[in-house]
């Protein structure tokens, strides 16, 4: 079954800091957190990655870690996200076998979204949506329409993901995007809770889904 949850929050370096951003994203009832460290050492994606299993856990926010399924273990995350150049989803789930676990897939277009089908992973990252500042490398920019398009047709819980603000939100939410990740809309701001209670705000109103 599509799951709607709206916001998943993923943080990357936060000026106000991964402790403040987690209890933010706990405290407005966000529902995906995903723990994303390019370049980290294994110390330090373990360390912030147990400071953020601590603060969701027992809350309604899961702990997503992205890429690195060791981390993912060791700090009993809920889940493990991979992109299209990552270890296989199959081998990870093979070796992280507990039960309930959740698996993400980053894809970039229609045919990588029908592809993904087929590993059967819990969710799909959709995107770029729009341009972003975020991603070393980005894939072509896919647009709004073909983002709502991919998300509703593929019968998989999907997240539009890419240059997604306040201000592009509510159009994004028009195309039939049901959830939606944000990076640096939250992540360079000193205050992440008034942003976060922006775009669930954003959401609630302009999602025909909820
Ligand atoms: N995958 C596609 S776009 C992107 C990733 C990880 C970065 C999104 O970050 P932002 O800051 O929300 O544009
Ligand atoms: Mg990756």
């Amino acid at each position: 079954m599509k799951e709607n949850f709206g916001l998943y929050l993923i943080l990357t370096d936060p000026v106000a800091g991964y402790a403040a951003c987690a209890q933010a994203a706990v405290d407005g009832h966000v529902r995906y957190l995903q723990l994303r460290m390019k370049g980290a050492s294994h110390a330090a994606l373990l360390e912030t990655a147990c400071t953020l299993r601590a603060i969701t856990r027992n809350t309604e926010t899961r702990f997503i870690m992205n890429d690195d399924l060791a981390v993912a273990i060791e700090s009993d995350a809920d889940g493990l996200h991979l992109g299209q150049d990552d270890s296989s989803l199959i081998e990870a789930r093979a070796i992280w076998n507990t039960p309930g676990k959740q698996f993400g897939l980053s894809t970039h277009s229609m045919e990588q979204a029908q592809e993904a089908l087929k590993l059967s992973p819990d969710y799909i990252g959709v995107g770029p949506a729009f341009p972003t500042q975020t991603k070393a490398l980005p894939d072509p920019v896919l647009g709004p329409k073909e983002v709502g398009q991919i998300a509703q047709e593929i019968q998989l819980s999907s997240v539009a993901i890419g240059g997604i603000n306040s201000a592009n939100l509510p159009a994004l939410l028009k195309t039939g995007v049901q959830n939606f990740c944000v990076i640096g809309a939250v992540n360079a701001v000193p205050n992440p809770t008034k942003v976060i209670s922006e775009l669930q705000h954003l959401w609630k109103k302009h999602s025909f889904w909820t």
